[in-house]
């Protein structure tokens, strides 16, 4: 009989099952194109709508009708939202116009301008994708990429005129975006109609391999003291740093950020990205790659909850991953430079850039661009689109500016905007206009309670307070999510609520007004009604007590949060 006590080996854990769909997917084919002639039914398989996700699609449903429809024994209200890539979050006038039509035609009629800095469709039917889709495509307009396990719409500074530097940055954040593409044809053969590529070369996926990463991957730029873009939420950013000469000198890479988390599972939390080193401009690429297929080969594919690039830095150390992508891009990060950020904030009203040109940076609440009576900014905004010279962006804020305004365009934009009563909008409260929610409910599968539906409440019964404290005109950053996933970067706000039931949420406070520091919790569960009454007090100590210049999520931190942290902070400062 042996003795020997040798351990067992250990049982590789088996893939998720995304990953033997991906690989067997044809490069992201799938049944999808068989699939969208069945007129049976509204939906498709679950496996497709995987795979439409790569597409920029998702099949949802409207849950305010489900249990309606359940009782009556029907199909779910299926629909899918579409999402546009757009880099940078540019838009011509000619697009915002087909955009504005084909949301009335063949969609639900609002539009959606989402927190990285592009649009959202909600309520496309099934025999409705292919003319959305194509409608896009003769204004040379996509939405490959924007969702799926792939690098997602990239996002910069939406104004470079207002600078050379930024100008150079937002060409690095185009080129990176760019660079990061799928390269199937999959897109073009099922919505556009292309031919299939018959008898050539067999496709290849060069960078992403045929199972593509192993969850999504998102990438930024921001030049200090912008940060606008919430750089350390994002798995990969590029810091440009300015050298003593006033030009682009390089950047400081960030990795491992990210938002998500599952309420009660520990094993899932939001993290803010390391400062791995600097790099010179001409390095973006390279280093992007050696990022992308580090994770790619590296990170997690046996659990979806387990997957991002931050769990994959956090169980191997920053000092491997950084050897890694060293070794990958053939280069040695320099030490970290000296940055500071100072704000989020979209700038609002009119703002002079360096090339002249002026742009309108118009608050848009949840960037929800609809027509209600008393609020028409969709018709606003398709009049300004048939006059405007110059273009849209849209800002990682979900506000939007009219850029490329020449002083002799200026009263014509105002006074459309003044027309439908909209010149007022960036005279909101500090708090409405730091205000972010993610669309939750009703179109969002995954919502546990209301967001976007539920701000404008929550903003008109905390305003009193914060005038009434002498506060109103105060930048406070507050955010809401309809679920723990984190889309409106909940736990970079000095307020952060985040749904766990109907009418019940987590209260975080704490974070830096900057987004270099994560909120804590607060209040497990509270009710929106009951959080103004607690929150009433502390914003009262708060204008009596605060520093000069000190922010309202740094006075939390400081005089009202309990020390153990639950999240952790990252230096600012090299
Ligand atoms: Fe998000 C999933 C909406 C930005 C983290 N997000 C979803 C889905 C697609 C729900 C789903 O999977 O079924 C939501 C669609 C709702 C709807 O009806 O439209 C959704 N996310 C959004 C948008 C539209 C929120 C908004 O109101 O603006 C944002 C679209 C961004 C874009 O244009 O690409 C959006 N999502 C974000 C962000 C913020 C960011 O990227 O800067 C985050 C946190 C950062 C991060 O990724 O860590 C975010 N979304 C998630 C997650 C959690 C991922 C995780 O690692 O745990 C999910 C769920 C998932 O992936 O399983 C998710
Ligand atoms: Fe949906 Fe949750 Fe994202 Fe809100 S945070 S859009 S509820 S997944």
């Amino acid at each position: 009989m042996s003795t020997e006590t040798a351990a067992t080996p250990a049982v590789p854990k088996p893939l998720v099952a995304n990953e033997g769909l991906k690989s067997a997917s044809n490069f992201l084919r799938g049944t999808i194109a068989e699939q969208l002639l069945d007129t049976s039914t509204g939906a498709i398989s679950e496996d497709n709508g995987q795979l439409t996700k790569f597409h920029g699609l998702y099949l949802q449903d409207d849950r305010d009708q489900r249990n309606a429809l359940k009782k009556a024994g029907k199909e779910k209200a299926f629909s899918f939202m579409l999402r546009v890539r757009l880099p940078g979050g540019r838009c011509t006038p000619a697009q915002w116009l087909v955009l504005d039509r084909l949301a009335d035609q063949v969609a639900a009629p609002s539009l959606r301008l989402t927190t990285r800095q592009t649009f959202q469709f909600h309520g496309v039917l099934k025999p409705n994708l292919r003319p959305l889709i194509r409608g896009m495509h003769q204004v040379l307009l996509d939405s490959i990429a924007a969702c799926g396990d792939v690098n997602r719409n990239v996002m910069a500074a939406p104004n470079p005129e207002r600078s050379a530097l930024l100008q150079r940055v937002y060409e690095h954040a185009r080129a990176w975006s760019e660079f990061a593409l799928p390269k199937t044809r999959a897109y073009h053969e099922i919505w556009l109609g292309d031919e299939l590529v018959a008898g050539g070369e067999p496709e290849a996926e060069p960078m992403y391999g045929p199972t593509y990463l192993p969850r999504k991957f998102k990438t930024a730029f921001a030049l200090p003291p912008s940060n606008d873009v919430d750089i350390f939420s994002q798995d990969l950013g590029f810091i440009a740093i300015v050298g003593d000469d006033g030009r682009l000198a390089g950047y400081n890479v960030t990795v491992g950020g990210g938002q998500g988390m599952s309420h009660g599972n520990d094993k899932t939390y939001p993290r803010l990205a390391d400062v791995l080193g600097f790099i010179t401009p001409e390095h973006v690429n390279a280093v992007g790659h050696a990022v992308l297929t580090t994770q790619r080969d590296f990170g997690d594919r046996t659990d979806r909850k387990h997957a991002r690039l931050k769990y994959t830095i956090a169980d191997r150390g920053l000092e491997w991953f950084r050897a890694e992508v060293e070794r990958r891009a053939g280069l040695t990060f320099a030490g970290a430079r000296r940055f500071e950020f100072t704000t989020i904030e979209d700038p609002h009203g009119w703002q002079r850039c360096a090339d002249g040109s002026w742009f309108y940076g118009l608050h848009i609440l949840s960037g929800r661009i609809k027509d209600v009576p008393g609020w028409p900014m969709k018709t606003a905004l398709r009049e300004i689109a048939a006059v405007h010279t110059g273009d849209f962006r849209l800002t990682p804020s979900q506000n939007l500016s009219i850029s490329g305004v020449s002083d002799a365009q200026k009263p014509a934009i105002y006074a459309l905007l003044a027309k439908h009563g909209l010149a007022n909008e960036n005279a909101r409260s500090g708090l409405r206009l730091n205000a972010l929610s993610c669309v939750a409910l009703p179109t969002c599968g995954l919502a546990l309670g209301e967001s976007e539906r539920m701000l404008p409440t929550l903003l008109e019964k905390l305003e009193p307070v914060l005038a009434a404290a002498g506060l109103g005109a105060d930048a406070i950053s507050l955010r809401v999510t309809g679920c723990p996933n984190g889309c409106a970067r909940p736990y970079l706000a000095e307020i952060g609520f985040v749904a766990k039931a109907p009418n019940k949420y987590a209260l975080y406070l704490g974070a830096s007004y900057n987004g270099t520091r994560l909120n804590r919790l607060f209040v497990p569960s509270i009710t929106p009604d009951d959080a103004v009454v607690l929150l009433t007090p502390i914003i009262q100590r708060y204008a009596a007590e605060r520093q000069p210049g000190e922010g309202f999520g740094d006075w939390c931190d400081r005089a009202v949060l309990p020390k153990d942290a639950t999240f952790h902070s990252v230096g600012t400062k090299a």
